[in-house]
C-alpha cells in the first residue's frame, strides 16, 4: 500500500467513524428531546431555567480552572439567553478522534449520565462542556462565538434542535488580548410550553450565590425585556463571608465582621463563615462544587461536630463550663448562629432523596479539621466574642432544658397527645389521611360555617382566633405554650421539634382559609413562618395549600358567578345582558359567607381553587419571613402571591 492509499483508507475509515458517531449523537440528542424531563429534571419553569445554568456552569468551570474571572448573563427582548465569558474561549481545531472541533463535539455530543438520569453526575470543576449539548438539543436556536488568545480571529458556529446549522466559520477579527466564549440560544417553545418567560428573579438569586460561592468572579446578570431595562453586577472578594453578612442584614448580630476560614486537605477545598444573631433558629446552609446541599452531609456533619467541641472545649478551658456541668448540645451552639460552608471536591458523591447529601467522608475529616483549627484560634484571639458566643449557647441549654420540662407536662395534661384532640377542632370522619383535609379558618363565624358546610368525610375544621404567635421571635417554650399552636399540632399527629414526623400527619391537605385582606394576609404569614419553622416536611410533601375564597359574587336571575378581582368583574359585566339588573355582592370576609356559599367556592373539590405552598429555596424563603415580618404589606402580599403555586382544580 502506497502512502497515498494509506491516507484515503484512513480519511475514509475517519469519514465512516464520523458518520456512525454522528447518527449516534443524532440518537443521543433525540432521546434528549424525547424525554427533557431526564436531563434537566422537568419542562415547566424549573427546567427552562436549567438550561441558563448548564452554560453558566461551564463558564464558572473556566473561572475554577483559573482562566475566567467575569461570567456575563443577559435575558434578550426575545426571552432568548446570552451567557458571556473570559475565559480561555472553548477550543476551535480539529480533534484527532473525531474529526471536528473541539466545540461542535461540546455542543452535539452528548455526555455521559444526565444529572436527572440514571449514571453519572455532573461536577463542577474540570468538566467542561457536559450539559451544553443538551442545551443545543432543547433550543430553536444557539449560535456559539469563540475567541482565542493567539488567535486573532472570532469563530462562530450555528445550531438548532442539535443540529449542526452552520460549520464553523469565521466572523470576525479581534485584537490579540482577547478571549472567550459566548453563546446565544433560545429555548424550543414546543418543549417549554406552559411557562416559557425567564424570571428575573430566579435568576438574580443564583447569580448572587454563585458569586457569593466564587469568590473574586464577577457576575453580571441583565434584563433588557422591561421597558426599563435592569442589570446588576455581584462581585464579592471576601466570598461567603459577604454571603453570611446578606443573610443578616438588618439583624442583631453578636459580633460584627463574620468568622471566615479557608483551607485545602487532600484535593478538598474548604471555606466557612459563620456570625451569629439573636435569633433562635439557625440558618445553616452547605455547598458543594456550588451545589446547595439541602440535605446536608459529611461536610455539614463535620463542621457541626467541630463547632461544638471547639466552643465546649473552650468553656472547659476557660471554667466557664464547672466539671459538673453538662456539655452544650449541638443544637446549643447552633442556636442563632448563619453559617455558610462550601466544599470543593474532585468526585463528590452526592445521595439521599433529592441527591444533595455529600457522601464523601474526607470531606467531613477536611471540613472538621480545616474549621476547628481556625475557629478555636479564633476563640483564643478574640475572647469577648468568644465568652459571649459560649453564653449565648449556655442560654439556649437552659431554654432547651425549660422546654423539655413544659414538654412533658403539657403532654401529661391534654397536651400534645393524639388522643387528646383540641376541643375547638370537628374532625372528618374518615381515618385515610390520604383524603383527609385540614381547613384552618381564621375567626370564630368563617370556622362556625366552614363546619356546617363542609364534607363530614374528607374535611376537618380548626378555627384559630385573631393573630397567633409570630414564632420567629418567641422562645421554644413560649411556642409550646401557645394554644393555637399547640391544639394544631396535636390535631396534625405529627409530633413537634425533634420529633416531628410528617408520615404520622394525619391529613395531607392542610388548608390555610383566611379572608382576602391585609389582616387575611397577615395571619396567613404568621402561618407559613409557622410551617417553615416547625413543620417544614409539610410543605417539602407538598400537603400546605392556601384556599383562595372569591372576592364577588354576581347573581342575575338563577346565575351565580363567584369572582376573584376587580378586572374579571368589569369583564364579566361588559358581557352580562343589562337586564335583568346583576346583583354584585362584595365578600369583605370569609365570615360574610354562608356555610353553602362557603362550600360552593371555597371548600368543595370540586371546583374550588387552591394554591399549593411550595418553598422550595429555603434561604430565600427565610429572607423573605423576615422582610414579611416588617410593617410593610406590599412585598408581604406580593410573596405569597408569588410563592404559591396555582393550582386550579387540584381533585379533578
Ligand atoms: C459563555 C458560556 C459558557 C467554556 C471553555 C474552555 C475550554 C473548554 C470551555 O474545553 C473541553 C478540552 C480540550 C477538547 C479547555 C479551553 C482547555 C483549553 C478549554 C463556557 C475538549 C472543552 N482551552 N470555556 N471548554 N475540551 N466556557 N462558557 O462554556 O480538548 S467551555
Amino acid at each position: 500500500m502506497t502512502d497515498e492509499e494509506r491516507e484515503v483508507e484512513a480519511k475514509e475509515k475517519r469519514a465512516n467513524e464520523y458518520d456512525a458517531s454522528q447518527i449516534q449523537v443524532l440518537e443521543g440528542l433525540e432521546a434528549v428531546r424525547k424525554r427533557p424531563g431526564m436531563y434537566i429534571g422537568s419542562t415547566s419553569t424549573q427546567g427552562l431555567h436549567h438550561l441558563v445554568w448548564e452554560i453558566v456552569d461551564n463558564g464558572i468551570d473556566e473561572a475554577l480552572a483559573g482562566f475566567c474571572d467575569e461570567i456575563n448573563v443577559t435575558v434578550e427582548t426575545d426571552n432568548s439567553i446570552t451567557v458571556k465569558d473570559n475565559g480561555r474561549g472553548i477550543p476551535v481545531d480539529i480533534q484527532k478522534k473525531t474529526g471536528r472541533p473541539a466545540v461542535e463535539t461540546v455542543y452535539t455530543i452528548l455526555h455521559a449520565g444526565g444529572k436527572f438520569g440514571g449514571g453519572g453526575y455532573k461536577v463542577s470543576g474540570g468538566l467542561h462542556g457536559v450539559g451544553a449539548s443538551v442545551v443545543n438539543a432543547l433550543s430553536s436556536e444557539l449560535e456559539v462565538q469563540v475567541t482565542r488568545a493567539e488567535d486573532p480571529n472570532v469563530y462562530a458556529m450555528d445550531f438548532a434542535y442539535g443540529k449542526v446549522k452552520t460549520q464553523l466559520h469565521v466572523i470576525a477579527q479581534t485584537s490579540e488580548h482577547t478571549h472567550g466564549t459566548k453563546v446565544h440560544f433560545k429555548p424550543d417553545t414546543d418543549i417549554f410550553t406552559e411557562t416559557h418567560i425567564y424570571d428575573i428573579k430566579v435568576l438574580t438569586t443564583r447569580i448572587r450565590e454563585l458569586a457569593f460561592l466564587n469568590k473574586g468572579l464577577k457576575l453580571t446578570i441583565a434584563d433588557q425585556r422591561p421597558e426599563k431595562p435592569t442589570f446588576e453586577e455581584f462581585h464579592y472578594a471576601g466570598g461567603i463571608k459577604h454571603y453570611v453578612e446578606f443573610l443578616n442584614k438588618g439583624k442583631e448580630v453578636l459580633f460584627p465582621e463574620p468568622v471566615y476560614v479557608e483551607g485545602e486537605m487532600n484535593g478538598i477545598t474548604v471555606e466557612v463563615s459563620l456570625q451569629y444573631t439573636d435569633d433562635f433558629h439557625s440558618n445553616l446552609l452547605t455547598f458543594t462544587n456550588n451545589i446547595h446541599t439541602y440535605e446536608g452531609g459529611t461536610h455539614e456533619a463535620g463542621f457541626k461536630t467541630a463547632l461544638t467541641r471547639v466552643i465546649n472545649d473552650y468553656a472547659r478551658k476557660q471554667g466557664i463550663l464547672k466539671d459538673n456541668d453538662d456539655n452544650l448540645s449541638g443544637e446549643d451552639v447552633r442556636e442563632g448562629i448563619t453559617a455558610v460552608v462550601s466544599v470543593k471536591h474532585p468526585d463528590p458523591q452526592f445521595e439521599g432523596q433529592t441527591k444533595t447529601k455529600l457522601g464523601n467522608s474526607d470531606a467531613r475529616t477536611a471540613t472538621d479539621k480545616l474549621f476547628s483549627e481556625t475557629f478555636s484560634q479564633f476563640m483564643y484571639e478574640n475572647p469577648t466574642t468568644a465568652k459571649q458566643i459560649v453564653e449565648k449557647g449556655s442560654l439556649a441549654a437552659k431554654a432547651r432544658v425549660a422546654a423539655k420540662r413544659a414538654r412533658e407536662v403539657t403532654r401529661k395534661k391534654n397536651g400534645l397527645e393524639i388522643s387528646n384532640l383540641p376541643g375547638k377542632l370537628a374532625d372528618n370522619t374518615s381515618k385515610d389521611p390520604e383524603i383527609s383535609e385540614l381547613f384552618i379558618v381564621e375567626g370564630d363565624s368563617a370556622g362556625g360555617s366552614a363546619k356546617q358546610g363542609r364534607s363530614r368525610l374528607t374535611q376537618a375544621i380548626l378555627p384559630i382566633r385573631g393573630k397567633i404567635l409570630n414564632v420567629e421571635k418567641a422562645s421554644l417554650d413560649r411556642i409550646l405554650a401557645n394554644e393555637e399552636i399547640r391544639s394544631l399540632f396535636t390535631a396534625l399527629g405529627t409530633g413537634f421539634g425533634e420529633e416531628f414526623d410528617v408520615s404520622k400527619a394525619n391529613y395531607h391537605k392542610l388548608i390555610i382559609m383566611t379572608d382576602a385582606d391585609v389582616d387575611g394576609a397577615h395571619i396567613r404569614t404568621l402561618l407559613l413562618t409557622l410551617f417553615y419553622r416547625f413543620m417544614k416536611p409539610m410543605i417539602d410533601a407538598g400537603y400546605v395549600y392556601i384556599a383562595q375564597p372569591p372576592l364577588y359574587q354576581v347573581r342575575q336571575g338563577k346565575m351565580i358567578r363567584y369572582i376573584d378581582s376587580d378586572e374579571e368583574l368589569q369583564d364579566i359585566l361588559s358581557q352580562l345582558p343589562p337586564s335583568p339588573k346583576p346583583a354584585i355582592q362584595r365578600y369583605k370576609g370569609l365570615g360574610e359567607m354562608d356555610a353553602d356559599q362557603l362550600w360552593k367556592t371555597t371548600m368543595n373539590p370540586e371546583n374550588r381553587r387552591m394554591m399549593r405552598v411550595s418553598l422550595s429555596d429555603a434561604e430565600e424563603a427565610n429572607q423573605v419571613f423576615e422582610m414579611l415580618m416588617g410593617d410593610h404589606v406590599g412585598p408581604r402580599r406580593q410573596f405569597i402571591e408569588e410563592n404559591a403555586t396555582y393550582v386550579e382544580n387540584l381533585d379533578a
